[in-house]
Protein backbone atom coordinates (compact mmCIF):
# COMPACT_ATOMS: atom_id res chain seq x y z
CA UNK A 1 0.00 0.00 0.00
CA UNK A 2 1.86 3.45 -0.81
CA UNK A 3 0.16 5.83 1.07
CA UNK A 4 1.13 9.26 1.75
CA UNK A 5 1.13 9.46 5.16
CA UNK A 6 0.53 12.54 7.88
CA UNK A 7 1.94 11.94 11.48
CA UNK A 8 0.28 14.11 14.69
CA UNK A 9 2.19 13.23 17.82
CA UNK A 10 0.41 14.12 20.99
CA UNK A 11 2.18 14.11 23.85
CA UNK A 12 -1.18 13.97 26.23
CA UNK A 13 -0.89 12.02 30.13
CA UNK A 14 -3.74 13.90 31.49
CA UNK A 15 -6.86 11.59 30.41
CA UNK A 16 -5.14 8.94 33.01
CA UNK A 17 -3.71 8.61 36.22
CA UNK A 18 0.20 7.35 35.40
CA UNK A 19 2.38 10.15 33.86
CA UNK A 20 5.10 9.03 31.28
CA UNK A 21 2.58 8.44 28.48
CA UNK A 22 2.98 11.76 27.28
CA UNK A 23 7.18 10.49 26.08
CA UNK A 24 5.09 7.34 23.87
CA UNK A 25 4.94 10.04 20.59
CA UNK A 26 9.04 10.21 21.04
CA UNK A 27 9.47 6.41 22.10
CA UNK A 28 7.49 5.52 18.81
CA UNK A 29 9.78 8.01 16.81
CA UNK A 30 12.78 6.51 18.57
CA UNK A 31 11.97 2.90 17.82
CA UNK A 32 12.16 3.72 13.42
CA UNK A 33 8.57 4.54 12.65
CA UNK A 34 9.73 6.89 10.02
CA UNK A 35 11.97 5.01 8.27
CA UNK A 36 10.05 1.68 8.90
CA UNK A 37 6.76 3.40 6.68
CA UNK A 38 9.56 4.61 4.55
CA UNK A 39 11.22 1.52 3.37
CA UNK A 40 7.36 0.60 2.48
CA UNK A 41 7.22 2.62 -0.10
CA UNK A 42 4.97 5.35 1.60
CA UNK A 43 5.36 9.14 1.58
CA UNK A 44 5.82 10.19 5.21
CA UNK A 45 5.81 13.67 6.64
CA UNK A 46 6.00 14.13 10.17
CA UNK A 47 4.66 17.23 11.53
CA UNK A 48 5.43 16.82 14.89
CA UNK A 49 3.98 17.29 18.50
CA UNK A 50 1.10 19.03 19.65
CA UNK A 51 1.97 21.04 22.86
CA UNK A 52 -0.06 19.99 25.51
CA UNK A 53 0.62 21.55 29.21
CA UNK A 54 0.74 18.89 31.38
CA UNK A 55 0.58 20.53 34.26
CA UNK A 56 -2.11 18.77 36.23
CA UNK A 57 -4.92 21.23 36.96
CA UNK A 58 -6.85 20.89 40.46
CA UNK A 59 -10.03 20.82 38.75
CA UNK A 60 -13.45 18.91 39.51
CA UNK A 61 -13.12 15.02 39.48
CA UNK A 62 -15.71 14.47 36.89
CA UNK A 63 -14.03 14.66 34.10
CA UNK A 64 -10.18 15.47 34.77
CA UNK A 65 -8.17 17.96 33.16
CA UNK A 66 -11.25 18.76 31.24
CA UNK A 67 -10.10 22.31 29.99
CA UNK A 68 -6.65 21.17 28.28
CA UNK A 69 -7.46 17.99 26.89
CA UNK A 70 -10.48 19.59 25.11
CA UNK A 71 -8.26 22.81 23.62
CA UNK A 72 -5.82 19.77 22.30
CA UNK A 73 -7.99 17.49 20.93
CA UNK A 74 -9.69 20.56 18.96
CA UNK A 75 -6.15 21.61 17.91
CA UNK A 76 -5.84 17.82 16.64
CA UNK A 77 -9.07 17.42 14.94
CA UNK A 78 -8.24 20.60 12.64
CA UNK A 79 -4.91 19.50 12.22
CA UNK A 80 -6.01 16.22 10.71
CA UNK A 81 -9.17 17.25 8.97
CA UNK A 82 -6.44 19.80 6.76
CA UNK A 83 -3.84 16.87 6.11
CA UNK A 84 -7.04 14.76 4.85
CA UNK A 85 -7.82 17.49 2.92
CA UNK A 86 -4.20 17.29 1.07
CA UNK A 87 -4.45 13.98 0.77
CA UNK A 88 -2.53 12.53 3.44
CA UNK A 89 -3.68 9.54 5.58
CA UNK A 90 -3.25 11.10 9.41
CA UNK A 91 -1.77 8.95 11.82
CA UNK A 92 -1.99 9.98 15.28
CA UNK A 93 0.64 8.89 17.93
CA UNK A 94 -0.37 9.14 21.67
CA UNK A 95 -0.45 9.98 24.17
CA UNK A 96 -3.06 8.39 25.99
CA UNK A 97 -6.19 7.60 24.46
CA UNK A 98 -8.48 10.83 24.63
CA UNK A 99 -6.39 11.69 22.01
CA UNK A 100 -8.68 9.61 20.27
CA UNK A 101 -11.31 12.26 20.58
CA UNK A 102 -9.80 14.63 18.49
CA UNK A 103 -8.65 11.87 15.94
CA UNK A 104 -12.21 11.35 15.06
CA UNK A 105 -13.42 14.26 15.12
CA UNK A 106 -11.28 15.47 12.31
CA UNK A 107 -11.55 12.23 10.42
CA UNK A 108 -15.59 12.44 10.79
CA UNK A 109 -16.96 15.37 8.80
CA UNK A 110 -14.56 13.75 5.39
CA UNK A 111 -16.81 10.27 5.27
CA UNK A 112 -20.37 9.96 4.90
CA UNK A 113 -20.68 6.75 7.05
CA UNK A 114 -17.51 6.40 9.47
CA UNK A 115 -16.42 2.76 10.29
CA UNK A 116 -14.43 2.37 13.54
CA UNK A 117 -12.16 -0.46 14.96
CA UNK A 118 -11.54 -0.14 18.62
CA UNK A 119 -8.31 -2.41 19.34
CA UNK A 120 -8.27 -2.42 22.77
CA UNK A 121 -8.86 -4.63 26.49
CA UNK A 122 -11.35 -1.53 27.37
CA UNK A 123 -14.44 0.14 25.84
CA UNK A 124 -13.54 3.43 26.75
CA UNK A 125 -17.05 3.89 26.72
CA UNK A 126 -17.52 5.71 30.01
CA UNK A 127 -19.35 9.21 30.12
CA UNK A 128 -18.59 11.74 33.00
CA UNK A 129 -21.65 10.19 34.81
CA UNK A 130 -20.43 6.16 34.57
CA UNK A 131 -16.69 7.20 34.78
CA UNK A 132 -15.65 5.18 38.12
CA UNK A 133 -12.25 7.44 37.54
CA UNK A 134 -12.82 10.44 35.95
CA UNK A 135 -10.36 9.53 33.18
CA UNK A 136 -11.11 11.22 30.27
CA UNK A 137 -9.20 8.37 28.21
CA UNK A 138 -11.59 5.81 29.35
CA UNK A 139 -14.20 7.97 27.66
CA UNK A 140 -13.11 8.74 24.03
CA UNK A 141 -15.60 5.86 22.61
CA UNK A 142 -18.60 7.47 24.02
CA UNK A 143 -17.85 10.51 22.53
CA UNK A 144 -17.59 9.33 19.20
CA UNK A 145 -20.90 8.59 20.43
CA UNK A 146 -21.83 11.72 21.20
CA UNK A 147 -22.38 10.28 24.57
CA UNK A 148 -20.80 12.45 27.70
CA UNK A 149 -19.55 15.33 28.17
CA UNK A 150 -20.57 18.35 25.72
CA UNK A 151 -17.35 20.07 25.51
CA UNK A 152 -15.97 16.65 24.18
CA UNK A 153 -18.81 15.87 22.11
CA UNK A 154 -18.84 19.23 20.73
CA UNK A 155 -15.41 19.23 19.42
CA UNK A 156 -15.85 19.74 15.51
CA UNK A 157 -19.28 19.28 15.25
CA UNK A 158 -22.27 18.21 17.55
CA UNK A 159 -23.77 15.26 16.80
CA UNK A 160 -22.31 11.77 16.39
CA UNK A 161 -19.62 11.09 14.49
CA UNK A 162 -19.45 7.68 14.54
CA UNK A 163 -22.80 5.59 13.95
CA UNK A 164 -22.90 2.39 16.87
CA UNK A 165 -23.47 -0.23 13.81
CA UNK A 166 -20.36 1.43 12.21
CA UNK A 167 -18.26 0.27 15.19
CA UNK A 168 -16.56 -2.79 16.57
CA UNK A 169 -14.33 -3.57 19.59
CA UNK A 170 -11.58 -6.14 19.50
CA UNK A 171 -9.73 -7.13 22.82
CA UNK A 172 -12.05 -6.15 25.23
CA UNK A 173 -11.40 -7.86 28.62
CA UNK A 174 -12.31 -5.25 30.64
CA UNK A 175 -15.53 -3.16 30.83
CA UNK A 176 -17.19 -1.55 33.69
CA UNK A 177 -21.08 -2.28 33.98
CA UNK A 178 -22.34 1.03 32.22
CA UNK A 179 -20.06 0.29 29.66
CA UNK A 180 -21.88 -3.13 29.25
CA UNK A 181 -25.05 -2.10 29.79
CA UNK A 182 -24.39 0.80 26.62
CA UNK A 183 -23.13 -2.08 24.57
CA UNK A 184 -26.53 -3.61 24.62
CA UNK A 185 -28.57 -0.53 24.32
CA UNK A 186 -26.55 0.60 21.32
CA UNK A 187 -25.76 -3.40 20.08
CA UNK A 188 -22.58 -2.67 19.72
CA UNK A 189 -20.44 -5.29 17.89
CA UNK A 190 -17.87 -6.52 20.33
CA UNK A 191 -14.98 -9.25 19.99
CA UNK A 192 -13.96 -10.06 23.57
CA UNK A 193 -11.18 -12.65 24.15
CA UNK A 194 -13.67 -15.12 24.35
CA UNK A 195 -14.25 -15.06 20.98
CA UNK A 196 -10.68 -14.14 20.12
CA UNK A 197 -9.84 -17.65 22.05
CA UNK A 198 -12.97 -19.03 20.36
CA UNK A 199 -12.88 -18.62 16.91
CA UNK A 200 -9.40 -17.54 16.68
CA UNK A 201 -7.91 -13.67 15.50
CA UNK A 202 -8.37 -14.70 11.55
CA UNK A 203 -11.80 -15.22 12.07
CA UNK A 204 -12.69 -12.57 14.11
CA UNK A 205 -10.96 -10.12 11.42
CA UNK A 206 -12.94 -11.65 8.48
CA UNK A 207 -16.15 -11.07 10.81
CA UNK A 208 -14.95 -7.32 11.80
CA UNK A 209 -14.30 -6.55 7.86
CA UNK A 210 -17.36 -8.32 6.37
CA UNK A 211 -19.53 -6.54 8.91
CA UNK A 212 -17.64 -3.00 8.66
CA UNK A 213 -16.72 -2.63 4.74
CA UNK A 214 -19.99 -2.46 2.75
CA UNK A 215 -22.01 0.10 5.05
CA UNK A 216 -18.87 2.37 5.34
CA UNK A 217 -17.01 4.58 3.44
CA UNK A 218 -13.59 5.03 5.55
CA UNK A 219 -12.32 3.11 8.63
CA UNK A 220 -10.82 4.68 11.23
CA UNK A 221 -8.36 2.22 13.43
CA UNK A 222 -8.01 3.31 17.19
CA UNK A 223 -5.11 1.01 18.36
CA UNK A 224 -4.38 0.95 22.18
CA UNK A 225 -1.28 -0.34 23.08
CA UNK A 226 -3.05 -2.42 26.20
CA UNK A 227 -5.18 -4.91 23.56
CA UNK A 228 -1.90 -6.74 23.62
CA UNK A 229 -1.07 -8.55 26.67
CA UNK A 230 1.41 -7.05 29.05
CA UNK A 231 3.41 -9.53 28.91
CA UNK A 232 4.70 -8.73 25.37
CA UNK A 233 4.06 -5.17 25.93
CA UNK A 234 4.28 -4.00 29.21
CA UNK A 235 4.78 -0.36 28.44
CA UNK A 236 0.96 0.59 29.16
CA UNK A 237 -0.38 2.61 32.25
CA UNK A 238 -3.46 0.41 32.69
CA UNK A 239 -2.28 -3.38 31.68
CA UNK A 240 -4.85 -6.22 31.69
CA UNK A 241 -3.90 -9.99 31.99
CA UNK A 242 -4.74 -12.09 29.17
CA UNK A 243 -4.41 -9.73 26.10
CA UNK A 244 -4.09 -10.57 22.37
CA UNK A 245 -0.64 -11.99 21.22
CA UNK A 246 1.41 -10.14 19.56
CA UNK A 247 1.33 -12.35 16.51
CA UNK A 248 -2.67 -12.18 16.42
CA UNK A 249 -1.92 -8.61 16.30
CA UNK A 250 0.18 -8.75 13.46
CA UNK A 251 -2.18 -10.73 12.06
CA UNK A 252 -5.35 -8.38 12.48
CA UNK A 253 -2.76 -5.43 10.72
CA UNK A 254 -1.45 -7.82 7.84
CA UNK A 255 -5.33 -8.82 7.51
CA UNK A 256 -6.43 -5.35 7.30
CA UNK A 257 -3.66 -4.11 4.60
CA UNK A 258 -5.03 -6.47 2.49
CA UNK A 259 -8.36 -5.90 2.86
CA UNK A 260 -7.44 -1.94 2.24
CA UNK A 261 -9.74 -0.74 3.97
CA UNK A 262 -7.84 1.50 7.39
CA UNK A 263 -8.18 5.07 6.28
CA UNK A 264 -6.83 6.64 9.87
CA UNK A 265 -5.24 5.15 12.50
CA UNK A 266 -4.11 6.10 16.09
CA UNK A 267 -1.56 3.97 18.08
CA UNK A 268 -1.95 5.15 21.78
CA UNK A 269 -1.25 4.50 25.24
CA UNK A 270 2.07 3.52 25.52
CA UNK A 271 3.98 4.87 28.44
CA UNK A 272 7.84 4.50 28.06
CA UNK A 273 8.64 5.23 31.64
CA UNK A 274 6.72 1.36 32.57
CA UNK A 275 8.22 -0.35 29.57
CA UNK A 276 11.20 -2.80 29.19
CA UNK A 277 13.74 -1.23 26.57
CA UNK A 278 10.98 0.20 24.56
CA UNK A 279 9.49 -3.18 23.41
CA UNK A 280 5.96 -1.40 23.19
CA UNK A 281 7.27 1.27 21.08
CA UNK A 282 8.79 -1.23 18.79
CA UNK A 283 5.72 -2.87 19.18
CA UNK A 284 3.52 -0.11 17.75
CA UNK A 285 6.16 0.59 15.25
CA UNK A 286 6.06 -3.01 13.85
CA UNK A 287 2.54 -3.22 13.91
CA UNK A 288 1.93 0.50 11.76
CA UNK A 289 4.62 -2.16 9.24
CA UNK A 290 2.23 -4.82 8.80
CA UNK A 291 -0.49 -2.18 8.82
CA UNK A 292 1.08 -0.90 5.76
CA UNK A 293 1.29 -3.36 3.68
CA UNK A 294 4.92 -5.23 5.47
CA UNK A 295 4.84 -8.65 4.44
CA UNK A 296 7.32 -11.38 5.94
CA UNK A 297 8.58 -12.92 2.85
N1 LIG B 1 -12.73 1.79 32.36
C1 LIG B 1 -11.83 2.42 33.27
C2 LIG B 1 -12.11 3.89 33.40
O1 LIG B 1 -12.96 4.43 32.77
C3 LIG B 1 -10.39 2.19 32.83
C4 LIG B 1 -10.10 2.77 31.47
C5 LIG B 1 -8.73 2.47 31.07
N2 LIG B 1 -8.64 2.90 29.74
C6 LIG B 1 -7.63 2.82 28.96
N3 LIG B 1 -7.99 3.02 27.74
N4 LIG B 1 -6.50 2.47 29.22
O2 LIG B 1 -8.44 1.94 27.07
O3 LIG B 1 -11.49 4.56 34.15
MN1 LIG C 1 -8.21 2.72 25.25
MN1 LIG D 1 -19.75 13.79 10.60
MN1 LIG E 1 -7.16 0.31 27.05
Amino acid sequence: MKTKIAIHGVPMDLGQGRRGVNMGPSAIRYAGMFDRLNRLGCEVEDFGDIYVDTRQKAEEDRSKNLQEITRVNQELAERISTNIEKGYFPLTIGGDHSISIGSIAGVSAHYENLGLIWYDAHGDLNTDDTSPSGNIHGMPLAVALGLGNQQLTNIQHADRKVQPENIVIIGARSLDEGEKKLIHELGIRVYTMHEIDHSGMSHVIKDAIAYLSSKTDGIHLSLDLDGLDPEEAPGVGTPVVGGMSYRESHLAMEMLAEADIITSADFVEVNPILDEKNRTAQIAVELMGSLFGEKLL
